[in-house]
C-alpha cells in the first residue's frame, strides 16, 4: 500500500473540502484532498447558485473570487409571487446595502480546483476514502482506494467534507452521534435551460399546483425549479409538461410567458433537513453537508458549508501554528448555533412556499406568512437579512 503523510487529510472535493484546502494552503498548513469522483464529474455537477454577501467576501479573501466578481450576477432584490401577484423585497435596502451574488456552485468548484492545481497542491480525484482510523488517538489516518490501488495517509487531523452520504459522519460512534431529521412531502425538479433570463431577479412562487423558482446562471442560461411529488420521476416530466407547468405557476395578472430554450440538465432532488451532532469526534471535524442538510428553498446549503470551513480553517491554523486548542474545542458549538439558524430559515421558507394538498388550514397560514413577508417592513427586514447574509450575522 502507498503511504503518505500530511497535516490535514480532507475527505471530499466539494465546495467545503476545496475551500478548506485553499485556506490551509494559504496559511502554510500542509493538506491533501481526496475525492471519490473524477474531476469532470465534480466540475459539471449542477447545484446551488446563490452566494451570500459575507461568503462572497470569504471566497475573495481566499484568493478565489476573481471570476466570481467578474461573471457573478449581483442582485439587490428578490421577487415573491402568490395569488397571481408579484411583490419585490428590496434586499439591499433592508440589509444595510448588502447584496447576493448568483454564481453556480460548480463554477466555485472549478475556480478552487484550478487554483489548487496551479499551486501544485495535492488533490487526488478518483480516490474513495474507505476508512478513518485512530480518530481518538494522536495518530489518525485514512485509507483510500484509487485506480492504482490503496493508499494510507497519516495525518494530525481529518476534515470530513464528504457530504451527507460520505464516510465521515458514519464514523461518529453511536454514543456520540445524534441525528435530527425532517423529510418533506415534496421534491424539486431542477432544469438548466439555454434561455436568456426572463426576469432580472430571482422569483420564489407559491401556486396552488405547487412551488416554482425562477433563477439564472448567466445572460444566456436560466435555472428553474418546480415542486413535484417525491414519487415523481424525470420520465413523467416531458419538456412540454415542464414549460407548461412553469408558465402556469409563474403567471401573474401582468406578466407574459417565460423564455424557453433547450434543457441541458435536469434532476430531481428530495428535500430534507438534517443536523448531525457533534460536528467533532476526537481528531475528526465534520463540515458542510457531512454535518447538515437544508432544503434548498433558503439557498443556504453551499453558504453553510463554506461558513463552517471558515471556522475550521481558523481553528486548525491556531492549533497547528500556535499550539492553541481554544477554537478547536468550541468548533462544534460555534457552528451549530449558526447551523440551527439556517435550518430555521430554510424550514420557514420551505413551509411558506409549498402548498399542502391535504391541509387547507396550513394553506391559509402559508398565505398569511407570505403577505406578512412582503407587506410588513419588520418581517421583510428579517427575511432580507437572513437571505443575504445569515452566515455572517
Ligand atoms: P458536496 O458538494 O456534496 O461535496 C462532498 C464531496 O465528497 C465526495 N465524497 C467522497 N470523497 C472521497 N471519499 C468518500 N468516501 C466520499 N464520499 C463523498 C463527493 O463525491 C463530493 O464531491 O458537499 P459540501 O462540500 O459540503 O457542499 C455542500 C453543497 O454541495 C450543498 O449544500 C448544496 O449543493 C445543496 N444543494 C443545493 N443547495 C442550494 O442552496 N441550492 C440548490 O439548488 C441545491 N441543489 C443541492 C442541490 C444538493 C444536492 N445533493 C447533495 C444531492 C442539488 C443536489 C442534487
Ligand atoms: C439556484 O439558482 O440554483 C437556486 C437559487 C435559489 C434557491 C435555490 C437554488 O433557493
Amino acid at each position: 500500500m502507498k503511504e503518505l503523510r500530511t497535516q490535514v487529510a480532507i475527505v471530499g472535493a466539494g465546495p467545503a473540502g476545496l475551500l478548506l484546502g485553499q485556506l490551509l494552503q494559504r496559511s502554510g498548513v500542509d493538506n491533501v484532498v481526496l475525492e471519490r469522483r473524477s474531476r469532470e464529474y465534480v466540475e459539471q455537477r449542477v447545484r446551488a447558485g446563490v452566494i451570500e454577501f459575507g461568503i462572497a467576501n470569504l471566497i475573495d479573501d481566499a484568493g478565489a473570487g476573481e471570476r466570481l466578481r467578474r461573471e457573478g450576477l449581483v442582485h439587490h432584490g428578490v421577487e415573491f409571487r402568490f395569488e397571481r401577484n408579484a411583490y419585490r423585497v428590496p434586499l439591499s435596502d433592508l440589509a444595510d446595502g448588502k447584496s447576493i451574488t448568483v454564481y453556480g456552485q460548480q463554477e466555485v468548484v472549478k475556480d478552487l480546483i484550478a487554483l489548487r492545481l496551479q499551486a501544485g497542491a495535492s488533490l487526488l480525484f478518483d480516490h474513495e476514502v474507505t476508512a478513518l482510523d485512530g480518530l481518538t488517538t494522536d495518530e489518525p489516518s485514512i485509507e483510500a482506494e484509487g485506480v492504482d490501488g490503496k493508499i494510507r495517509i497519516s495525518c494530525e487531523y481529518v476534515a470530513g467534507c464528504d457530504g451527507s452520504f460520505g464516510v465521515a459522519n458514519r464514523s461518529l460512534p453511536t454514543g456520540i452521534l445524534r441525528k435530527y431529521e425532517r423529510t418533506y412531502p415534496f421534491s424539486w425538479l431542477g432544469i438548466l435551460a439555454e434561455a436568456p433570463p426572463t426576469s432580472e431577479e430571482l422569483i420564489y412562487c407559491r401556486h396552488e399546483n405547487g412551488f416554482a423558482l425562477y433563477s439564472m446562471r448567466s445572460p444566456t442560461l436560466s435555472r428553474l425549479y418546480l415542486g413535484v411529488r417525491p414519487s415523481d420521476t424525470l420520465g413523467a416530466w416531458s419538456d412540454d409538461r415542464i414549460w407548461d407547468e412553469l408558465n402556469a405557476r409563474l403567471a401573474t395578472v401582468e406578466t407574459s410567458e417565460i423564455h424557453q430554450g433547450r434543457i441541458v440538465e435536469r434532476s430531481i432532488t428530495a428535500m430534507r433537513s438534517v443536523v448531525v451532532t457533534a460536528m467533532r469526534h476526537g481528531r475528526l471535524f465534520l463540515a458542510g453537508d457531512a454535518a447538515h442538510i437544508v432544503p434548498p428553498t433558503g439557498a443556504k446549503g453551499m453558504n453553510l458549508a463554506l461558513a463552517d470551513v471558515r471556522v475550521l480553517a481558523e481553528a486548525l491554523v491556531a492549533r497547528l501554528h500556535d499550539n492553541d486548542d481554544t477554537l478547536m474545542a468550541t468548533y462544534s458549538a460555534t457552528c451549530l448555533e449558526r447551523v440551527w439558524r439556517a435550518e430555521e430559515f430554510s424550514n420557514y421558507m420551505t413551509q411558506m412556499l409549498h402548498p399542502n394538498d391535504e391541509d387547507d388550514f396550513e394553506n391559509g397560514v402559508q398565505l398569511a406568512r407570505l403577505r406578512q413577508a412582503v407587506h410588513s417592513r419588520e418581517a421583510s427586514t428579517v427575511l432580507a437579512r437572513n437571505y443575504v447574509d445569515l452566515n455572517s450575522l
